[in-house]
């Protein structure tokens, strides 16, 4: 879209939103691979949001994932009145979103003074993020899962994904699956381990919470001055799931040595320390709610998470990149080679892994 229409675009949304003062200007942001997100500038008064695109290409009914965010954002509200809250501008009908004439979806969020960490080698920035989306499970708990939609059916059933991963082979539509076969056997080879975190859970062996399913660190924005997290956004994909999902895609993420699509593997890697930083803020906090055997699932979560997401990013590509935003030719390959290759890094490390959970879980106790 040109830049220009893009522009449009964003003045007339805003003003369907009747946000104060004059538009100014707007910047992309770039790290979403879903949404498209921008933030705006306006002045007289001086203010900037963040205004979002929602695609509905996988989010089918986005209006119920507003209808979640709410439900959430107010329980999390009443528990902690006082710490910041994402907060939703509304249409004139009362709506916190808008469906244009051209069916496309948008709302506006407040923005928040803070900062954001794509990649970090600081464990201190993983200890936060760990405190952050280990006190959202927290504050969860004690919410009425049955209230809310299930925005992407399946999201972190990882048995499923490889049902249909592996019918996707089978039909290699777009003729790509001989280019990745060692990529096919990988996922093939770690089958069962990937499918494990799922049949613990189907066996009751571990409960359903409500999580966040997707916690990159990048959702958490952190107060300039003292470091600390202020809020969790990205609510999208708030839904029941596996404490060991949320744990598991941050550590993938966020101790992961490189960016999620690092070309260069050999820069790819699970580092300890950041994943000891990240374990501590997350078990610390989430301490009062998690399960002996929960704790057990959290290394596990975080290699399946890996492996699921490869397989995802491997998915796409072969059935012709549609679900996830690519910004070059072959993007979601590198994608899945990264995760692989860090997945298979991950599973060298799987006793160490564990060791630091426990080790945390015991100081805490
Ligand atoms: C997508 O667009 P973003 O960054 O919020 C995806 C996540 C993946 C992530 C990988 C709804 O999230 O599941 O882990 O990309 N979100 C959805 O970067 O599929
Ligand atoms: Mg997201």
């Amino acid at each position: 879209m040109r830049e220009a229409d893009v522009l449009n675009e964003l003045i007339e949304v805003g003003k369907e939103f009747r946000l104060e003062g004059e538009f100014d200007s707007f910047e992309l942001i770039t790290h979403g691979n879903i949404n498209t997100t921008y933030r705006v500038f306006y002045k007289n008064p001086d203010k900037s949001y963040i205004f979002q695109k929602i695609n509905t290409y996988v989010f089918r009914e986005p209006v119920n994932i507003m209808q979640n965010i709410d439900l959430v954002t107010e329980h999390i509200r009443q528990k902690t009145p006082d710490t910041p809250a994402l907060h939703y501008h509304h249409t004139e009908d009362g709506k916190n979103y808008l469906f244009t004439g051209d069916k496309k979806f948008w709302r506006i969020m407040k923005d928040f003074d803070s900062v954001t960490y794509q990649i970090t080698s600081d464990p201190e920035v993983l200890r936060q993020a760990g405190k952050a989306f280990g006190n959202f499970q927290l504050q969860l708990s004690d919410f009425d899962a049955t209230l809310l939609h299930e925005t992407i059916p399946n999201f972190h059933n990882t048995k499923k994904r490889l049902e249909g991963f592996f019918e996707n082979v089978e039909k290699d539509e777009y003729g790509r699956v001989k280019e990745v076969e060692k990529e096919i056997e990988f996922i093939r080879s770690h089958r069962d381990i990937a499918s494990r975190l799922t049949e613990l859970f189907e066996s009751g062996k571990i409960p359903a919470r409500v999580t966040h399913n997707d916690t990159k660190i990048n959702n958490v924005l952190f107060n300039k001055e003292t470091g600390e997290p202020l809020v969790v956004i990205d609510l999208d994909t708030v839904m029941p799931g596996l404490a060991a999902h949320d744990f598991g895609d941050a550590v993938r993420f966020a101790a992961n040595t490189a960016a999620e699509d690092e070309k260069d593997l050999s820069k790819v890697s699970l580092d300890l320390d950041l994943y000891r930083g990240f374990t501590e803020g997350f078990v610390s906090a989430a301490a009062p709610i998690l399960t002996e055997a929960e704790l057990e699932t959290m290394a596990l979560g975080a290699l399946t998470i890996a492996i699921e997401l490869g397989m995802r990013f491997l998915d796409d590509y072969i059935t012709g990149d549609k679900y996830f935003t690519t910004r070059f030719e072959g993007h979601n390959l590198v994608r899945t080679r990264c995760q692989l290759t860090l997945a298979a890094d991950m599973e060298k490390k799987m006793d160490e892994m564990n060791r630091i959970v426990f080790e945390t879980a015991k100081k805490i106790k």
